[in-house]
């Protein structure tokens, strides 16, 4: 197992919270499969124009890593390829940033064909940024994180074949597409209401849907444990049949080429009539994490659909007073566990409102 120390980096104009930010990039390097031996941060008011963090913070990584034995540092911030190629040339390990950690968890998490092409292409198209920067070779160190493409997918490291490569794999995603939409209209056509679960990364979605509908999605205590979309029929109290969608979860700083890839998967989802926002109310963070939710979804432009925001793991909830004012204030809205199957009942009446089914 890969060690990794972390890099947590907050220059003076940026909102996000240090602690949080670092706290979830443990997690995202757990899920990748690697093991956090260390983890430092540092405040900047600008980047260093060299490292992007201060030599003073580069002298003390470089201590760090060598007793820790590490193998490579994860930098919690978007750098430039020049500066990435200068810290790995002082550190004489493999340095990645927070998007190509995430790119490498999706590499891993795919397994439908369209999937893997969309995070091929996403990864393909970042490597390429990567290249065209200085002309800098891709010195990667060894294997692992960082170098992997989906499946048994290697990833290119020359230029002229990633572009090739690209084309290649737009070309695919296109062709299926098509072949969605045709399967979609059949679908509009039989007029059943479909919903789609969305919401923040680790957030419930997919036990909720097992919930609902029996189904066995995997679900794990892991960032992106879902990244294709799984649909299913849920019959509601009124007999009613509609279909709900998981998607892929949400997170803060969500890669660009990311949303670009999976803006084809998620289109299902801005065509449902309804979307249910689930939100992590035992996280000490939920309220970051809906900003990043409406934000991703503006970005969509998926912000007209209706939606029902569910604030799940009641269970774990102790302070249930600012649950009750967030409903208030996010409403429709109710609190369930979908864990424990509670309050499920608000939640049908809910969708039947909404929907405007009789109930
Ligand atoms: N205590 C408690 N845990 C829950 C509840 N709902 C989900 N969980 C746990 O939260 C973790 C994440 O659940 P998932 O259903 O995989 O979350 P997700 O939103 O699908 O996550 P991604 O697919 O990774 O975006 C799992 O360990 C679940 O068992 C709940 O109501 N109560
Ligand atoms: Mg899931």
């Amino acid at each position: 197992m890969e060690k990794a120390v972390l890099v947590g980096i907050k220059l003076k104009r940026e909102k996000i919270s240090l602690e949080e930010s670092l706290q979830e990039l443990a997690q995202l390097t757990k899920t990748a499969g690697a093991r956090v031996v260390a983890a430092i941060s540092q405040n900047r008011e600008t980047p260093h124009q060299k490292y992007f963090i201060g030599e003073g913070k580069l002298e003390e990584l470089k201590v760090v890593c060598d007793s820790k034995d590490a193998d490579l540092i994860i930098l919690d911030h978007d750098v430039s390829p020049s500066q990435l190629g200068n810290l790995e040339a002082v550190l004489e390990r493999k340095v990645i940033d927070r998007t190509e950690l995430i790119l490498d968890i999706f590499a891993q998490h795919a397994h439908t064909r369209e999937g893997k092409l969309q995070v091929e292409l996403a990864q393909s198209q970042f490597r390429l940024s990567r290249l065209s920067g200085k002309g800098v070779q891709l010195s990667r160190l060894g294997g692992g994180i960082g170098t992997r493409g989906p499946g048994e997918t290697k990833l290119e490291t020359d230029r002229r074949h990633i572009w090739k490569r690209i084309s290649l794999l737009k070309k695919e995603v296109d062709r299926i597409k098509m072949h969605r939409l045709v399967s979609r209209k059949k679908r509009s056509r039989s007029e059943i209401k479909s919903i789609a679960l969305i919401g923040y990364t680790n957030s419930g979605k997919s036990t909720l849907l097992n919930a609902l509908s029996n189904a066995r999605i995997p679900s794990e205590d892991k960032l992106f444990a879902t990244l294709d979309p799984t649909t299913r029929r849920v019959y509601l109290p009124s007999g009613i049949t509609v279909l709900i969608t998981d998607t892929v979860g949400f997170i803060q700083k969500l890669p660009h080429s990311l949303v670009n890839a999976f803006r084809a998967t998620l289109e299902e989802t801005t065509e449902s009539d309804l979307l249910i926002h689930v939100v992590d109310a035992s996280s000490r963070f939920y309220e970051d994490q809906i900003n990043t939710v409406y934000n991703v979804l503006e970005e969509l432009g998926m912000i007209a659909r209706p939606i029902i925001t569910v604030f799940n793991k009641l269970d774990r909830v102790e302070n249930k007073k600012n649950i009750e004012l967030s409903m208030r204030q996010y409403a429709p809205a109710t609190a369930i566990s979908a864990l424990q199957k509670q309050g499920f009942e608000e939640l049908f009446r809910l969708i039947e409102k909404q929907l405007s089914l009789p109930s």
